[in-house]
């Protein structure tokens, strides 16, 4: 799938972190921008990070008018990617419902679905009749603690295999001669007059052109080392997965009321994933609490489910920033250092629309529209996009 190399004394461009987001910026450098003289770096394996600690699922209903047409771009790029990879990435676009159980939560939906709307995105609101109809094993009566109101309905909505994902880009990027260095931490960052010259890694040094943090995780950490501070705050985020049913739930189903989520995968195991820990934490281990949490609040939408045994459990972490929504662009304190970072509970799902537009600015110098409103800059103006009212999960 991709080969082993010996670390070069250096490249154009150097990316730290080899995740989804990583090999997505290094396959569009290669593929669009004719850019092969790049290294990936990773302290772990391939996906071994929030790649492959996520629960896959792909939308664009999201709030803002930043946000929405960012995230459609990147469904249609995974529309397409099982063939622009030759390689199929398992792309289900079975639908997504977000439930509302309290007025509150019914009005946030609305504005979300009259945005997605206006911005061409396909969801709407729909009762519990339809509700009913679309997901017949889901609890819509008056039973639960907290009763189904409504749900925002998003058709293109689904999951992906994510490891797929990260393997077919990493083909792809071997294919064009990019390397893959993986259990190569990076461990500092050379900078001279100004601009970043190269990082100091646990195999040795290499000097690079550019140096793209993509990391996940420890993105605040990575871009201290050349002196940008962040406005991260970094929580673990926990999800399990049961033994396999006969197939019962094609959509995926998301509370943020109850912060629980659950799909069924094609193997028949369900997905659960809970709201983040409610400490910040680098720890990627699962804890009992959570754990009841996410079986509490399943039972709630899915009672008949309560024999059901959970087969493991797992932690990414988050890199949170104040508005919920990414830091993709340049350093404004050093010259050459670009940050792809801060996704939140959002990165899996961003990955081939934020890695082109990151290829897009360290290729030409120039930031793409749709990336625009995600700058650095945006906290020392003062120009948020919040977009936290999107989120499956939040604190
Ligand atoms: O935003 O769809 C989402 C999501 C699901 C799990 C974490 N984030």
């Amino acid at each position: 799938m991709w080969r082993s190399h010996e670390l070069r004394r250096g490249y154009d461009v150097v990316i730290v972190g080899a995740g989804v987001h990583g090999l997505a910026a290094a396959y569009y450098l290669g593929s669009a921008y004719g850019i092969r003289n790049v290294a990936l770096l990773d302290k772990g394996y391939l996906g071994g990070g929030s790649s492959g600690r996520n629960t896959a699922i792909i939308r664009s209903n999201y709030r803002t008018t930043e946000g929405i047409p960012f995230y459609n771009a990147s469904v249609r790029l995974y529309e397409e990617l099982s063939q622009e990879l030759g390689w199929n990435v398992l792309f289900s676009q079975h639908g997504h419902l977000t439930l509302g159980h309290t007025d509150a939560s019914v009005t946030g939906l609305r504005i979300r679905a009259e945005n997605n709307q206006v911005l061409g995105v396909d969801s709407r609101l729909i009762f519990p009749e339809e509700i009913r109809r679309l997901v017949p094993t889901l609890d819509v009566s008056k039973r639960p603690h907290f009763p189904i109101l409504a749900a925002l309905y998003h058709p293109p909505g689904g999951v992906i295999r994510h490891d797929a994902v990260v393997w077919g880009y990493a083909r792809a990027c071997d294919r064009m001669g990019i390397e893959i260095h993986p259990f190569t931490e990076v461990i500092g960052m050379s900078v001279k007059d100004g601009k970043v010259q190269g990082v100091k890694t646990r195999r040795g040094e290499v000097s690079a052109g550019a140096v793209l943090n993509v990391t996940a995780g420890w993105a605040s950490v990575v871009s201290a080392m050349v002196g940008v501070p962040l406005p991260i705050v970094t929580h673990p985020l926990q999800a399990c997965v049961t033994e396999p049913l006969k197939p019962f739930l094609d959509k995926v189903i998301v509370s943020a009321t109850l912060h629980v989520y659950v799909n069924q995968t094609d193997k028949g195991e369900l997905v659960i994933g809970a709201e983040i820990d409610p400490y910040q934490s680098y720890n990627m281990v699962g804890t009992l609490p959570t754990l009841e949490q996410m079986a509490t609040y399943t039972l709630d939408l899915f009672p008949q489910l309560h024999r059901l045994r959970v087969l493991r459990q797992w932690a990414g972490i988050c890199d949170i920033t104040p508005d919920y929504a990414p830091i993709m662009g340049v350093a404004q304190e050093v010259a050459n250092f670009y940050m792809d970072v801060g996704w939140g509970t959002y990165g899996f799902k961003s990955a081939p629309i934020s890695g082109k537009c990151m290829a897009e600015l360290i290729a030409t110098g120039t930031t793409p529209k749709l990336i625009q409103p995600f700058s650095p800059l945006r906290f020392k103006v003062g120009h948020l996009v919040g977009e936290k009212a999107a989120a499956a999960v939040s604190a």
